[in-house]
């Protein structure tokens, strides 16, 4: 810690071995939507549809990466980092998979994502690679998409053809990013793709996920045995609002739904009781089938946080407007499956462009539970970063200085729990560029690079420069 009150400032250190990567995701980025044999996902779908996406925004162009990749990997290189964090587009490498058959492998896709790996690698920059964020192949939704199991099981093979693939280069395959988002608020809010609003489905969802990071995990060790097994959860720093029994309980149950439906059955094997009972109104959770647990069981090797705000909650009286400080809120359709008498009441204070409290405690408080409950299981801040209204000045340059204090203050609270013996491996700033941000579409801006969408010119803005000289010192300045 910063030693301030003896009239000094110790300068915090992180480990010399600690990772330093942004990271991205293929829909956001990529663009060429019809390009190199790829065929639609549901984010293609979800976007083209009207109203699902501000402004009518769609991932057809994006940043262009697809074909600016090789610009992308050089800002990467001139920032320093030593890793990178992107996902690959399911559609583009096996293009006519169906519920039943993965169907041939498409050698443009692979191609594409071979290009990008040995331009990472010839940078120095180490690929982990996300195998599933978010672009489900349409044909796959259309029978039942994460409701089915058999999505699961063609996931299992599609992990295995890239794991053979890119294993040797790649240092982690990360199965699944945030299934929470992908179940609840795919299936049950609405307000992602596929825009299903079936609580049931979504809980049905959130197994066959699980299950899919088992089939995976499995997959990637038989083929890359080199290489480490991650899965990034989005897990929530829950508090209640009051010590009051009511929201005291409210607030076990999002844990429940949010945090322990996801780490259970991998990390223990087995499902929370509680939510099993909570949920028993709309499932007697028979879609876990004999064996499916010690499938879901596949303890990762480095298991991501993805961070960036934090969960207040309480027990909803019933009768005044229900509170939601993200959006889900009356009158909407919950992604919180069996807990509408929950709400979440918004919070005092500086907020992001999101609307999202500001507050790195979560961070912390969040490391330093999953090294409490499962020692020894190493960690990885998969992502972390701030949205806010960028704009380029009159000098050329993107002055984004809250954004600067925002990424201070969680990187502080990532050494706090390095120093209380967290095994954090390293950390991703979300974003790289700015990018398609799923509903919001690019209204809101992630990037330490500013992205014109107009003209795809690039600009690091000052928080790029001040990441580097992080990445670059291993030190966080005061
Ligand atoms: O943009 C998303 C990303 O795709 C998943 N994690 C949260 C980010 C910000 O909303």
């Amino acid at each position: 810690m910063a030693d301030h009150a003896a009239g000094t400032s110790t300068v915090r250190s992180f480990p010399a071995d600690f990772a330093w990567g942004t990271a991205t995701a293929s829909y956001q980025i990529e663009g060429a939507a019809a390009e190199g044999g790829r065929t639609p996902s549901i984010w293609d779908t979800f976007s083209h549809t009207p109203g699902k996406v501000h402004d009518g925004d769609t991932g057809d162009v994006a940043d262009d990466h697809y074909h600016l990749f090789r610009d992308d990997v050089a800002i990467m290189r001139d920032l320093g980092l030593t890793t990178y964090r992107f996902s690959i587009a399911w559609p583009r490498i096996t293009p006519q998979v169906t519920p039943d058959e993965l169907g041939p492998v498409n050698p443009e896709g692979l191609a594409f994502y071979r290009a990008l790996v040995d331009e990472l690698v010839g940078a120095g920059i180490t690929p982990a690679i996300t195998l599933y964020h978010w672009d489900l192949p349409q044909a796959l939704e259309d029978a039942g998409g994460w409701a089915d199991r058999r999505t699961a099981e063609r996931f299992g093979e599609y992990a295995d053809v890239v794991a053979r693939e890119f294993g040797e280069h790649v240092g982690t395959f990360i199965t699944l990013n945030e299934p929470w988002c992908t179940a609840y608020l795919g299936y049950a809010a609405g307000v992602h793709a596929p825009g299903r609003t079936e609580p049931l489905a979504a809980l049905r969802a959130v197994h066959h996920l699980n299950l899919a990071h088992g089939l995976a995990a499995q997959a990637i060790r038989a083929a890359a045995p080199s290489a480490q097994v991650g899965l990034t959860l989005n897990l929530a720093w829950v508090r209640p609002a009051t010590d009051g029994e009511a929201d005291v309980d409210a607030a076990r149950r999002i844990d429940g739904l949010q945090n322990r439906v996801f780490l259970d059955p991998v990390l223990r094997g087995a499902y929370p009781a509680d939510v099993q009972a909570d949920t028993a109104s709309v499932t007697d959770w028979s879609f876990v089938l004999d064996g499916d647990l010690a499938v879901t069981h596949q303890v990762p090797d480095v298991l991501g946080l993805n961070y960036y705000s934090p969960t207040v909650v309480r027990r909803w009286d019933g009768v005044s407007p229900r509170e939601s400080a993200d959006g889900h809120g009356d009158g909407a359709a919950s992604p919180w499956v069996a807990a509408d008498d929950v709400e979440f009441p918004l919070q005092p204070g500086p907020k992001t462009a999101m609307g999202w409290p500001i507050d790195a405690t979560g961070m912390r408080e969040l490391l330093l539970r999953l090294h409490r409950e499962f020692p020894g299981l190493e960690l990885m801040v998969t992502e972390n970063g701030a949205a806010y209204d960028d704009v380029l000045d009159a000098d050329g340059g993107v002055h984004d200085v809250e954004r600067v204090d925002y990424l201070r203050d969680h990187l502080g609270a990532v050494l706090d729990a390095v120093e209380a013996g967290a095994p954090v491996r390293g950390y991703y700033l979300w974003s790289l560029l700015d990018n398609f941000e799923w509903s919001y579409g690019y209204s809101k801006r992630f990037g330490i690079v500013h992205v014109d969408y107009d003209t795809q010119v690039r600009t690091p803005k000052d928080s790029a420069t001040w990441y580097a000289d992080v990445v670059r010192t291993g030190q966080l300045p005061a």
